[in-house]
């Protein structure tokens, strides 16, 4: 499948310079026509709106793919499914655009801890201090620590919803059967935000990092940070930096009755030191309860 073209490329800003309320402030008004050049018989080109990465949602038109994976868990059987057009976030949502959703009073500030079934007090220490929310320097980072119904709410009141699993994953590789939004080389340090050896430092994890190279980032990277792995529609970030949420209640292959407590999220996070979860059809089965800092959110409509 040829790679579709989303909107004019821009490039991302983020201009959030430290502010919890600057991703509030519209930027994509036009600025004024430039003067001509002197002696120029040529108008000089007009630049076109400033649109920030993260305002930026694209369009994926109606089609079929082979959602899963031969290769993969059991729990990701390959079968053919077909996908209504939709559009979706081209990145993650950011802390700021979270933060001014709380100021508006549209969302519910997370909470200011991570929490999982059998975490421990010295897990949650380490761990809740890498919550983006209430840390202005990061507000073009993903928000995290936020539970499902936090994504869901933002989304809601964006006049937005969370993607199925099966619109993820058709945004995540398209319909050619990659294996990773950017095809199948293996993943890298420039390719995405995962556990190399910064990660590893940061968690003082005595697992093998993903990959040998430092990718710069040793928990959350501001969105759009990594575009040479970029999936087929433009999307970044749909592996590593943080798991997303969608709206899917996660049934394991062969299990009729799904839990609703339980959603499945997408995409492999900073954190993951495991290549094989970072594939664009692994599916995780997240507590809808739990609050992690390795997992995010965007939205679709
Ligand atoms: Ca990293």
């Amino acid at each position: 499948m040829a790679p579709l073209a989303v909107v004019a490329c821009t490039k991302p800003t983020h201009p959030h310079g430290g502010t919890t309320s600057a991703s509030a402030a519209p930027s994509d008004t036009p600025t004024d026509d430039p003067p001509l050049a002197s002696g120029s018989a040529e108008p000089a080109p007009v630049p076109g709106p400033l649109v920030r990465l993260e305002d930026r949602m694209a369009a994926i038109p109606a089609g079929s793919f082979t959602m899963g994976a031969d290769n993969g868990s059991a729990d990701e059987k390959p079968r053919r499914v077909e996908v209504a057009a939709f559009e979706i976030d081209v990145t993650e949502v950011t802390t700021g655009a979270y933060t001014t959703c709380v100021t508006l009073g549209g969302c519910a500030a997370p909470a200011p801890t991570v929490w999982w079934q059998g975490i421990t007090p010295a897990e949650e220490l380490m761990y809740s201090a890498l919550c983006n929310y209430a840390h202005p320097e990061r507000a073009d980072h993903p928000i995290n620590c936020v539970n499902w119904e936090n994504a869901r709410s933002y989304c809601a009141w964006k006049q937005k919803r969370l993607p199925t699993e099966q619109e993820w994953e058709y945004a995540a590789r398209g319909d050619d059967g990659r294996h990773y939004p950017w095809g199948n080389e293996a993943p890298g340090p420039k390719l995405l935000n995962a556990c190399g050896p910064e990660c590893r430092a940061l968690t003082k994890s005595n697992k093998a990092p993903m990959y040998d190279g430092d990718d710069g980032f040793g928990a959350t990277a501001p969105v759009g940070s990594f575009p040479a792995g970029n999936s087929p529609f433009g999307l970044t970030d749909m592996a590593g930096n943080v798991w997303e949420w969608t709206a899917t209640a996660y049934c394991a292959e062969g299990t009729p009755d799904c839990e609703a407590s339980t959603r499945v999220s997408r995409g492999g996070g900073w954190r993951v030191v495991d290549a094989g979860k970072v594939r664009a059809t692994y599916r995780l089965a997240s507590l809808g309860a739990g609050r992690d800092g390795n997992l995010g959110f965007r939205c679709a409509r």
